[in-house]
């Protein structure tokens, strides 16, 4: 396979006016008939480039012809991925059909079938497989797509843009015709057919344009589409409100399929989402699930301007559309919930993953400069990260220029495919600012570090930060130059009030741009605690030399939510760190107090958001303890973490009691902030409480079960009482919960993913044997995702487990999925990938595991990728 690098750019050498499709939709074979018309591109170098095509091996080609005259193969040649036509003149139309078979495309890529009904995903390079094309994101063309099918098994056949026309063939069969007005890139193609029952709503944008909202899925989930409903409508008002952009088409719809590789697809006007990201309903969705639905719907449908109207010249910009829209999610869901828990959980996110893969082989930077296989690149960097840039550019410039600059984006560039130079020029140009240094955020890889030391100099009021930053060597980047960091800083007086700074403020953004580089602050009366990094302010590691106490004080008074949280964390952090340490030596493990302490002042602080009381409590996880560690100690994580916990439940035993008995509220199920803030925290009490092992949790754990209204508090009682050494209940409620919900999938996943992640002896057996239960389906992502992945990423103990089985399995597992579905089959490299970041004996047993994969033979470009990068 070989490499594509960004430097190596060239404009199409044709364009695209018009691309019309016909498919005809049978059991056996698709037949996908496209007229495509095409003009030679001014803008090419070369005048007599031939028109180059992509197509996937799978495509049967049974006829091209160029303004009605059938080319021979002599007229055109075909080499591996490609289609080459050379002496084309300027204009012509281009006849292609080409014979597919969805049905036994298990890649999931292109046009394939789930659960016996035919859709497609061509984001990134999908849309090769159904026809030959220019299948690259900077060319853009107007669609309109025929669908033929029996009428009887498809009755609804949906593709982007409008219908504009249907009718009944003598044989069974019917056809509808849909127009797409909007130029698109034909990785923004999608084609529906399906046996589908769908709601419908209505929504006019704030110019008065009257929009059809539908959401399709099969009959027996049609009353899981409500909350969808209702947070597409809040985004679209939202959209118009802070961004100022309106949606722009008659009818808005939405799909929902099993089979899928992703979260969800924002092809124009029609979205296909992964059930898992589109149905919810208090009985089978938990709080978790809910919150996910709506940041994904908003997701995809803010994708219709950064995105869609606005697209990416290349793949190399792919965290254009990506980073931003995750951004602007994310600003929705801070706006429907809670924002300081939404901010905690997204940095927690990057810190645990994000940051792994920084430091793991696959490090790139949010703009690539190469890839093997694209899809390797809808990573965590791209996403996550691409976000906090685009967060850091909205802290620089503030809200308001932020918003002009994202105006003069949109309106500059409707219609064009560009890149994230094009985005950060027009931040730079409504501001005035020259952004060069700030783009070295896109082109470099790795996580910078940052340290800092504070000094107070009393005699002349003064208190000095002094910053340092490196970014360490990755593997595809030896030395970086320094960042431009944003810093948000404020100062604490000594009772815990913020010391006015500089014109009157309380939080500063310093930009710290050196290596190294001092910040002043005058007129400071006392000696100040600093609280640095408010709100996670750039995606860094921050080092301050902070006492356990000022950690404390921090955690009670800082004005900056997420700090106060981040204190609690990195107090935690820094004593398990010492307790690993003392379990490695042989040590006797003791608690600190200071704790167990903080942790009570905060149960019993009532002034608390709750969900932030379970955020706080909540400790530091496994994974990412293990990111922080040099290496990575499996069995000292978890034995630490253990006794932590339970040396809290001990300790405060009747606090969570207490907190337990007050939130379990008889109210009905609703899936608000302040009931998810009150789950969350019940929920935390919950498993405290089952940490001590006591029978009377046990009950109480079972009655919360069996009483449950809804998702959420069943399965977190199901959880706890599988997870404990209760066994005879273990398995009664195991069998319980699966004769109750053994119809809905997503709640058998559920089921999957309890079992996946018990830490008890054993649990790779117990995987193995429910790849056999009928419940199970090796060619479902979501499956493989509840079992396979779960064991893998959050079943430390056992997949780490010294004897090897767990990587074995693994390893197992990806030969199969390479040839069966090569994303899947990439993705879930990823835990055997980190291979260098364990001690001599498990390091060398993944390695081994990695090795054997790539001597299975026949790899996938995606699995070839990430091994030939795991193994140098
Ligand atoms: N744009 C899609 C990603 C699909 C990638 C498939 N390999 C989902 C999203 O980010 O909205
Ligand atoms: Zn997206």
């Amino acid at each position: 396979p070989s490499v594509i690098y960004l430097k190596d750019y060239e404009v199409p050498a044709f364009r695209v006016e018009q691309t019309e499709l016909r498919f005809e939709l049978e059991e056996e074979q698709t037949l996908v008939r496209s007229q495509v018309r095409y003009v030679r591109n001014p803008d090419s170098a070369n005048r007599q480039h031939p028109l180059v095509l992509d197509g996937h091996e799978t495509l049967e080609l049974q006829r091209l012809s160029i303004d009605g005259e059938v080319l021979s193969d002599k007229d055109y040649r075909r080499s591996g991925e490609q289609l080459l036509i050379p002496n084309l003149p300027d204009h012509f139309t281009l006849e292609c059909i080409t014979r597919i078979e969805p049905q036994n495309n298990t890649a999931l890529e292109g046009l394939y079938k789930s659960d016996g009904m035919f859709c497609t995903q061509c984001e990134a390079e999908g849309f090769r497989r159904i026809t030959f094309y220019q299948d690259r994101p900077d060319v853009m063309a107007l669609f309109e797509t025929t669908i033929v099918a029996d009428k009887l098994r498809y009755p609804v056949l949906l593709s982007n843009g409008n219908m504009v026309d249907a009718g009944e063939e003598d044989d069974g069969r019917h056809w509808v015709k849909w127009q797409d007005p909007f130029p698109k890139p034909a990785y923004l193609f999608a084609l529906v057919g399906g046996d589908l029952q769908f709601i419908e709503d209505r929504y006019t944008t704030s110019s008065g344009r009257h929009v059809v909202l539908k959401i399709f899925a099969e009959a027996k989930d049609l009353d899981k589409l409500e909350y969808a409903m209702n947070s597409l409508k809040h985004s679209m008002r939202w959209d118009e409100q802070v961004y100022g952009r309106e949606y722009d088409l008659d009818i808005f719809m939405i799909v929902a399929v099993d089979f899928f590789n992703m979260g969800a697809m924002e092809n124009k006007g029609l979205n296909i989402f992964n059930t898992s990201c589109v149905l919810a309903h208090p009985e089978t969705t938990v709080d978790a699930g809910f919150q996910r639905v709506e940041g994904v719907v908003a997701h995809e449908y803010f994708h219709n301007w950064s995105g869609n109207r606005v697209t990416c010249r290349d793949w190399f910009q792919l965290s254009l559309k990506e980073g931003f829209t995750v951004f602007r999610d994310s600003q929705f869901s801070a706006d429907m919930n809670s924002a300081t828990v939404k901010r905690i959980e997204d940095v927690t996110l990057l810190r645990t993953a994000q940051f792994a893969e920084d430091a793991g082989p696959m490090a790139h930077p949010v703009r690539p400069a190469s890839f093997i296989e694209i899809s390797n690149f809808y990573t965590l960097t791209v996403y996550e990260k691409g976000c906090e840039v685009v967060r850091m550019l909205h802290t620089l410039l503030g809200a308001q220029t932020f918003r002009k600059g994202s105006d003069l984006y949109f309106d500059r560039h409707d219609g064009q495919a560009v890149t994230t130079d094009d985005f950060v020029q027009a931040m730079a140009d409504v501001s005035g600012r020259d952004m060069s240094r700030f783009k070295l955020w896109y082109s470099q890889s790795g996580t910078p570090q940052v340290s800092v030391t504070g000094e107070y100099d009393a005699q002349n009021q003064r208190y000095t930060l002094h910053m340092h930053q490196r970014c360490p060597a990755t593997p595809d980047m030896a030395t970086k130059q320094p960042f431009l960091i944003p810093v948000a800083v404020g100062l604490l007086d000594p009772q815990g009030a913020d010391i006015p700074l500089q014109g009157g403020e309380t939080t500063e953004v310093l930009e710290l741009i050196a290596t190294e580089q001092s910040f002043v602050f005058e007129n400071i009366p006392v000696e100040p605690i600093p609280s640095l990094l408010r709100g996670f302010s750039a995606p860094v590691k921050l080092k301050f030399p902070y006492s356990r106490e000022q950690l404390v004080f921090l955690m009670q008074h800082d004005s900056d939510g997420f700090n106060r949280w981040d204190a609690a964390q990195q107090l935690a952090v820094g004593i398990m760190s010492e307790l690993i340490a003392d379990h490695q030596q042989g040590r006797e493990l003791i608690l600190d107090q200071a704790l167990v302490d903080a942790y009570q002042q905060v149960l019993s602080d009532t002034e608390l958001d709750k969900a932030m009381v379970a955020k706080v409590l909540t400790l530091p996880s496994e994974a990412y303890l293990s990111e922080l560690a040099e290496v990575i100690d499996v069995d000292g994580i978890y034995r630490v973490r253990r006794f932590v916990r339970d040396s809290i439940a001990n300790q405060l035993e009747t606090l969570f009691l207490r907190i337990y008995q007050d939130n379990n509220s008889a109210e009905p199920y609703s899936p608000d902030a302040a009931s998810v803030a009150r789950r969350s925290l019940k929920n935390l009490a919950l498993a405290y409480l089952m940490a001590t092992e006591k029978q009377e949790y046990l009950q109480l754990a079972l009655q919360q079960y069996r009483q449950a209204d809804n998702m959420t508090d069943s399965q977190a009682a199901l959880t706890l009482i599988v997870h404990s050494g209760f066994a005879q209940q273990a398995s009664e409620v195991l069998d319980d919960f699966y004769q109750r919900w053994q119809n809905e999938s997503l709640v058998v996943n559920q089921w999957l993913a309890v079992q996946a992640s018990d830490p008890k002896e054993g649990a790779l057996a117990r995987v193995q044997a429910l790849q056999q239960h009928p419940a199970y389906d090796g060619a479902n992502p979501n499956k493989i995702r509840s079992l396979i992945s779960i064991f893998c990423a959050q079943n430390m103990l056992n997949f780490h487990n010294t004897d090897g089985s767990g990587y074995r399995f693994l390893a197992d597992q990806i030969i199969v999925l390479n040839k069966q579905n090569p994303q899947i089959a990439s993705r879930l490299l990823t835990p055997l990938t980190r291979w260098k970041r364990y001690p001599q004996e498990r390091s060398a047993l993944m390695k081994a595991e990695l090795e054997r994969i790539r001597n299975s033979g026949d790899l996938s470009r995606d699995v070839f990728e990430v091994l030939s990068k795991s193994l140098v």
